[in-house]
């Protein structure tokens, strides 16, 4: 669990909040995970936006809450948590009405969540080619040095090694863009995923067995987004979808994948430039 110490904030107002807060970006998979258990429970909490195609991530004030300048972030009176997938298998702690890791199985819960945390990079790397166009440095190198000297740096109390794998991850994309070669391993480890998951979901309604969990929850938000980017998951993993499809109409979920008009008309423009060049998602990973 990343509950960070009143050390690891340099933004110190929020030590002193009362009740349930959500740093937040409406487009952001984790950030959509998180809002999802929230609904999912009834619990009554408080939005904060941060803009993260603006910046606000990087900037002195989220920094000072959240080392990593990632969302999302979760404040609870006072105390706070970092790492969605920590975030979720929290407030599933704390407000245990739905129960969404089944009792006794904690262990397998957490595997499942890692592997899906271990995916973040690739989710990224086909999000950025793959729905609306961004620059070809989406970070500009004033931002990253911003980005490296505010905040903490630590978590936990100790010096946090992620902010330097993030700020890797933004340099070598400005370098070589999104490379034919990184989509092919990223859309590679997903189908291998995917696979998995059809397999089980052939079994059982639910990746865990009978009952929704944090699990379904978690890959929900990586299967919306990879059909967004064109993956073709009815094809290749038909179990998969049709556990998908339900899920996606339950209001709990509908509200928090929506895609605002502008990016949707940016990407499906973005789609077909892609089909014209024989560059689609399908075309470069041999889907
Ligand atoms: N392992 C982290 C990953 C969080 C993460 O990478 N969040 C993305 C949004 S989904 C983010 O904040 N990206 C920063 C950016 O795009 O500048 C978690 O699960 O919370």
């Amino acid at each position: 669990m990343v509950r960070l110490l009143e050390t690891d904030v340099r933004t110190r107002d929020v030590l002193g909040w009362k009740g349930v807060h959500l740093f937040h970006f409406h487009g952001s998979s984790c950030s959509q995970k998180a809002r999802i258990v929230l609904n999912l429970k009834g619990v009554d909490w408080q939005a904060h936006p941060i803009d993260l195609p603006g910046g606000e991530n990087l900037r002195e004030r989220y920094l000072g809450i959240n080392p990593r300048g990632l969302v999302p972030t979760l404040v609870v009176d006072g105390e706070v948590h970092i790492e969605s997938n920590d975030i979720v298998s929290l407030i599933d702690r704390r407000f245990p009405v739905p129960r969404l890791i089944p009792e006794g199985r904690e262990a397998e819960m957490a595997e499942l969540l890692r592997h899906e945390d271990d995916l973040h990079l690739d989710l990224r790397t086909i999000t950025f080619r793959y729905t609306q166009p961004r620059p070809r440095a989406p970070k500009s190198a004033d931002a990253l040095a911003d980005y490296r000297a505010r905040g903490s740096g630590t978590v936990q109390g100790s010096r946090d090694p992620n902010k330097a794998v993030e700020i890797a991850f933004w340099e070598r994309i400005a370098r070589d863009g999104i490379t034919d070669e990184a989509v092919r391993d990223s859309a590679a480890r997903f189908r291998r995923s995917f696979e998995d998951l059809d397999r089980r979901l052939g079994a059982a309604p639910y990746i865990m067995g009978g009952q929704l969990s944090l699990a379904d929850i978690a890959w929900f938000i990586y299967v919306n987004r990879l059909m967004l980017c064109g993956y073709p998951v009815e094809r290749l993993h038909p179990d998969l979808f049709a556990w998908f499809r339900p899920l996606r109409e339950r209001p709990e979920f509908a509200g928090e994948i929506s895609v605002p008009p502008g990016i949707r008309k940016a990407i499906d423009e973005n789609h077909r430039r892609q089909q014209a060049a024989g560059e689609t998602l399908i075309d470069v990973a041999g889907l």
